[in-house]
């Protein structure tokens, strides 16, 4: 059984369940998770990143770093521009959505293009907003940009439904020590990195840009030199931001740890709610079983995003060599094939959502960190003492 089919089948027995029940707060409250998780991995679609930002600000070079592969031009003077997402296929299956909004500040955002943005946002809102500049240009006639900047945002939407803003202050290795051009910088430039950063916070909010936050970042490698510098923390960002029916799509285009386990963290929160709920469902099904169910997809969804199509048979190993469970364990993925089996003896909800947790722990350190079992296992036994 596949992931989509399992939480679709765990929603169905859930919602077979008499009236009576399902009035019930923490009913509604499990019911709200599983969609959530629901929409995860039924609603799966590629992520769409907008990205807005001087002409030379890196735009193409932050895609490129962010994938980890030259397929955007650098460096090329932008003539036309298409005011439309584009598809790049990565993989099989992999695929990110991207627009390009090039040449702010420098007058060239007229209002016809400005209107076909908001169409095109109109149809497919950007899932976050990504404005990139030049470190060395915070201080050079930044209003113009950011009046740019502002109708952009203002095109994705309603305030209260807009995709956040994530800044990037890119290109600081060109800051100023020329002999401290790699990673790890000294305090002396990371000092300097700082006082810059916090002008440009300075600048956003001087104007009521509401931004999610400024990230330092150098976009540039080639087959010789990486220059590379938190492109990790730019991804990670990005996690933070990103709606549920795009994060497996992004987490398997952005290969970055620090992304996968914010998405990780994010789908074990909403199972270890959705177990404590589970346990404090007063019936039967409220049971060991629904609850070893929705722990199985917890471990298989965490397989998916470190890179590993999970089989039951591995996912019940993993369970039994976390020392949990050996006897549900074996039908963890079949169970809710038939209709939940009305089983006695119900988990305690505290335990229900630390184990949970825990689990979920010790599956990204094993699927995503790629620690031992051993490992994990410790860290399971620290998080349920
Ligand atoms: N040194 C350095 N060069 C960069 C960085 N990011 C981009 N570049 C270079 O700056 C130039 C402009 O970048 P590009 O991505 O084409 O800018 P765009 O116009 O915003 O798409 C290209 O030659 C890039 O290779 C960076 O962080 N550091
Ligand atoms: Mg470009």
């Amino acid at each position: 059984m596949d992931n989509s089919d399992l939480i679709i089948r765990i929603i169905r027995a859930f919602n077979s369940l008499p009236s009576a029940i399902k009035d019930r707060k923490r009913f509604r409250e499990l019911l709200s998770h599983l969609d959530e998780i629901k929409r995860i991995v039924v609603d799966k679609r590629p992520p769409r990143l907008a990205v807005v930002g001087r002409r030379g600000a890196g735009k193409s070079a932050l895609f490129n770093a962010l994938v980890d592969r030259k397929i955007l031009l650098e460096g090329e003077v932008d003539t036309t521009s298409t005011c439309s997402w584009q598809s790049y296929k990565l993989q099989d299956e992999v695929e990110i959505s991207w627009i390009d909004t090039p040449g702010l500040g420098a007058g060239q955002l007229k209002t016809e293009r400005v209107q076909l943005l908001q169409l095109e946002f109109g149809r497919r809102p950007p899932d976050v907003l990504i404005f990139v500049h030049k470190a060395s240009e915070v201080d050079s006639d930044i209003d113009a940009t950011l009046d740019d900047l502002q109708q952009i945002v203002e095109c994705t939407g309603e305030e209260s439904a807009r995709a956040e803003l994530i800044v990037v202050l890119n290109q600081v290795d060109g800051i100023r020590s020329p002999l401290d051009l790699v990673p790890p910088y000294t305090k002396e430039k990371q000092d300097r990195i700082a006082l810059i950063q916090k002008k440009l916070e300075w600048h956003l909010e001087r104007r009521g840009i509401k931004y999610k936050c400024v990230v330092p970042a150098v976009a540039y490698f080639d087959d010789e030199h990486d220059l590379r510098f938190n492109i990790e923390g730019v991804a990670t960002e990005i996690g933070r931001s990103i709606p549920s029916e795009a994060m497996l799509g992004a987490s398997a285009a952005l290969k970055f740890n620090g992304f996968k386990r914010e998405i990780a963290s994010k789908i074990v929160s909403l199972c270890a709610v959705a177990a404590s709920c589970i346990a404090l469902i007063p019936i039967p099904l409220s049971d060991i079983i629904p609850l070893t169910a929705l722990q199985a997809l917890m471990i298989s969804l965490i397989g998916v995003l470190g890179g590993k199509t999970l089989s039951d048979i591995e996912i019940r190993e993993f369970i039994v060599a976390l020392g949990l469970l050996v006897a549900t364990a074996t039908a963890a993925r079949q169970i809710v094939r038939t209709v939940l089996p009305l089983l006695g003896t119900g988990v305690s909800v505290a335990v229900a959502g630390a184990t949970t947790r825990g689990i979920g722990a010790a599956a990204i350190a094993h699927y995503i960190d790629g620690e031992s079992l051993h490992e994990a296992r410790k860290k399971l036994r620290s998080l349920i003492k």
